[in-house]
């Protein structure tokens, strides 16, 4: 039986806070801060914990070995002699925000009935560009099965952030879907991440029905406001859009196009004289994980406890709760270790509609198999990591055995 499974990527222990992303507000504003590796993991935990009471079925993939000495060798340096931009791009643990491992299209869509995972080259940012070849050989392993295709990363420059720009439109998860793939344009002050090209050649692999498939621009405004990824200002799920007014370029464009390929669709649209773009990207309003409810309850938001904290935000949503709309829940969590580098429960989970049965299920969370890492967690990621440690050999080491207990505790040694 084909259902949504979320993977979330445990936060590494290498997390901190070094400003690595350009027109990400959060990552800038908090460069330079002191980082708590291990409470941000133990929160990414606590959200599956969340998340599997639902009765949402929950999968993890593992951090990435960092500092990344493959990479900085390629660079022709290591981690005790790169200069301090190249070692903070070595450290980072961005590897966390899942929804920019792949782009998925469940196999429902696809010409040949498999599962299609392209794994995405994040080209744009040197810290994330190093990320594939260790997410590849996760996929490759978590969905070895030939439910699956996995596909290698769509070559430089056109570049590809994955499922944080894809979005999914359906009756049920396990129904035919049109895919939407949000796309940027280049050339303001902050980059676009996303490029057509790389959006078209993935829906070419994945072997998607044109008449399914639609390539839809980003509006520049949300680009140059900080919204990096469209799924900072829009999500989806089974036939609802929840979207701010300003996600698109050509508003009124995208909603027709997006009526005529699946007329059945719910757009649930925050004006921007409700909440401000500035408001919807300090809250991730929009980063939320918008997920079906069980036993017909409708739909719910996981959304951060930051939108709480902003009141035109959490008074719009309780006017919407109060309404007769799809979104029935409001279900904040706290991630804000994760949110203070620009990520939300969005982007910590990547979607992948399939048979739980076909994965490997070493890479799927139960609460004692959650309570194992936190274990882990909880004996070995760092408490802090301050700008300057970095250059520690100490940690690095520290680091390296932190990940290494985790894969085997969880008998996941191909990865080491
Ligand atoms: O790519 N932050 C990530 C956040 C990714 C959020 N993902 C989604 N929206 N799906 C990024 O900008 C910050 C790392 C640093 O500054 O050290 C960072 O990479």
């Amino acid at each position: 039986m084909l259902t949504e499974i979320n993977f979330d990527g445990i936060i590494g222990p290498s997390h901190n806070y070094a400003g690595l992303s350009r027109g990400n507000i959060a990552s800038s504003s908090h460069a330079g801060d002191v980082s708590q590796p291990r409470a941000a993991a133990l929160q990414g935990i606590d959200k599956m914990r969340h998340n599997l009471a639902l009765g949402l079925p929950q999968g993890f993939f593992m951090p990435l070995d960092r500092p990344d000495a493959p990479w900085l060798a390629t660079l022709g340096t290591t981690p005790a002699d790169a200069e301090g931009h190249l070692r903070a791009q070595a450290w980072s643990a961005s590897s966390m925000w899942a929804a920019n491992a792949a782009t998925v299209s469940p196999a429902p869509d696809s010409a040949d009935g498999k599962c299609h995972l392209t794994v995405a080259n994040l080209v744009t940012m040197p810290h994330r560009s190093h990320e594939w070849p260790g997410t590849l050989a996760q996929l490759r392993l978590a969905f070895a099965d030939p439910a699956f295709a996995v596909h290698a990363p769509i070559p430089a420059p056109f570049g590809d952030e994955g499922a944080a720009n894809h979005m999914r439109l359906c009756s049920g998860h396990d129904g035919q879907g049109v895919e939407i793939f949000v796309y940027g344009v280049g050339g303001g002050r902050f980059p676009a991440r996303q490029h057509l090209d790389a959006s078209k050649a993935i829906a070419r692999h994945h072997r998607l029905d044109p008449q399914r498939t639609l390539f839809i621009r980003q509006s520049d405004t949300a680009i140059q406001g900080g919204a990096f990824h469209n799924d900072v200002v829009a999500v989806a799920n089974e036939h609802v859009l929840f979207t701010h007014e300003t996600a698109f370029e050509d508003r009124e464009g995208a909603h027709a196009e997006i009526r005529a390929a699946f007329p059945a669709v719910e757009i649930v649209e925050v004006p921007a004289s409700a909440v401000s773009l500035p408001d919807a990207i300090k809250s991730y309003l929009f980063n939320a994980q918008l997920v079906s409810l069980a036993d017909g309850g409708g739909m719910g938001l996981v959304l951060p406890t930051e939108a709480q904290d902003t009141p035109a935000v959490w008074n719009w949503l309780e006017e919407m709760i109060a309404g007769n709309g799809p979104i029935r829940r409001l279900l904040p969590v706290n991630v804000r270790q994760s949110m203070a580098n620009g990520g939300g429960p969005a982007c910590l989970r990547l979607r992948v509609v399939a048979d739980p049965a076909t994965v490997d299920p070493r890479f799927i969370a139960d609460e004692a198999k959650l309570d194992r890492i936190a274990a882990v967690v909880a004996a070995h990621w760092p408490e802090v990591i301050a700008p300057g440690d970095l250059a520690s050999a100490t940690l690095v080491n520290d680091v390296r055995k932190a990940r290494a207990t985790l894969l085997e505790t969880l008998d996941l040694g191909e990865l080491v």
